[in-house]
């Protein structure tokens, strides 16, 4: 098939699934066209079968702000006629599904795309059910060939505050299970004399939560010698610094910054700390999972979906700080536990979310609409014949 996919280039989830299944996709033969603002963030180098395609931005004194939404809307259309793309792949409805479908009407009617929608979370729960873009999120939904949701939560959430005619298809994110694997060799690469490597992981946004991981790390410092290591970038890192500082553990903590390479840091780690206000799915506990990394994360939407309680990690209630520090102390005081909750976190990574059983439940869903498209594409053509003649 020949696909377009539009998506965030920043760190954030959905730009880096949207990345991992344009790669999955083209290694399958199928022709993968990016249309973002920059390169996404985990693809790099040249791959068989994918091309990248950059919005050109305008400054003008007259634009506050540069209306990008309609600089990729042009891209799209121009991309999705130059390569007769036949399905429109768009990652988190705003700005990127509105583009798109802005794109497939420019476009004369016999060359029109099938657009997909996959809806990553905050699309839905923070952006989208903001009144000022609550209609267009609307809208972009109810006009897409399919609307796809990241988990069951998302989903359910979805039908819930949009009151959608159309349905929503569960597809949930997978993780390249053959790229991130365990490695006990790596798990030496932060520790020092004997520390446990606790790490977090996300894009430091308020809804991460990430004082409470530091808050976390300081009561497991009180019972097991320990290094702290964050990864990403964002607006609360200042705050967790100073609370780090506050709390005199700020030399208990290495800050990484962005990595692409998650599949080489992750492994380093004995315990990831997840503790978001909520998460509609939780794509780097899935992909610690696979290097058998246990995660303590907040039963706070789809990630209850991907972390079993008690047998790949804990859940525990948003900013419940004692019973957070409590499940990590139990990890990381006990070998046995922490293989027996690694092991099993693995296999269930394996077994429900693997890059290969998902990826097919996606092109499965675009041969589906695919088809539908072009019988309704035939039965206008003869409805119109019909009128002529
Ligand atoms: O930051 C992003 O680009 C997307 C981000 C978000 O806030 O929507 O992440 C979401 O999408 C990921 C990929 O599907 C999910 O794994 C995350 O759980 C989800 N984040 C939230 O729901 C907070």
């Amino acid at each position: 098939m020949r696909i377009g996919i539009t998506c965030h280039a920043s760190t954030g989830g959905s730009g880096v699934l949207a990345t991992e299944l344009g790669l999955a996709l083209a290694e399958r033969g199928n022709i993968v066209h990016f249309v973002t603002e920059d390169a996404p963030f985990r693809l790099s180098g040249y791959h068989r079968n994918i091309f990248s395609h950059y919005t050109s931005s305008v400054s003008y004194p007259l634009f506050r702000i540069p209306p990008y939404t309609l600089a990729l809307a042009t891209k799209i259309a121009e991309v999705a006629e130059e390569y007769d793309i036949e399905v429109w792949h768009a990652h988190y409805a705003i700005p990127n599904a509105a583009a798109a479908l802005f794109a497939r009407e420019m476009l004369p009617e016999n060359r029109r795309f099938c657009l997909i929608t996959t809806l990553h979370g905050t699309d839905i729960t923070l952006v989208g059910s903001d009144p000022s873009f609550f209609r267009m999120t609307q809208f972009s939904m109810q006009k897409s060939c399919a609307v796809t949701a990241v988990s069951h939560w998302l989903r359910e959430e979805t039908l819930r505050e949009f009151q959608l005619a159309c349905p929503v298809h569960t597809i949930h994110n997978f993780v390249d299970a053959e790229r991130f694997i365990p490695s006990a060799e790596k798990r030496c690469n932060f520790a020092r004399n004997g520390e446990k490597i606790v790490m977090h992981v996300s894009n430091f946004r308020p809804v991460k939560r990430v004082t409470d991981v530091v808050r976390v790390f300081k009561r497991i410092l009180e019972h097991v010698p320990a290094r702290l290591i964050m990864v990403g970038e964002g607006p609360e890192r200042i705050s967790a610094a100073g609370v780090a500082k506050q709390l005199g553990i700020a030399d208990r903590i290495t800050w990484l910054g962005n990595s692409p390479n998650m599949e080489d840091i992750l492994p380093c780690a004995d315990l990831i700390i997840h503790p978001s206000e909520h998460e509609s799915f939780g794509l780097v506990p899935l992909e610690a999972m696979a290097c058998e990394v246990p995660v303590v994360a907040t039963a706070s939407g789809g990630i209850t979906e991907v972390i079993e309680q008690g047998v790949t990690g804990y859940l525990c209630e948003v900013g419940d700080i004692e019973s957070m520090a409590y499940c990590s102390v139990q990890v990381l005081s006990s070998e046995a536990k922490a293989r027996e909750l690694g092991h099993n976190a693995r296999l269930r990574a394996v077994s429900l979310f693997s890059r290969d059983r998902i990826v097919s439940q996606y092109e499965a869903l675009y041969r589906e609409i695919l088809e539908q498209h072009r019988d309704a594409q035939k039965r206008q053509a003869d409805l119109k014949r019909d009128v002529h003649v």
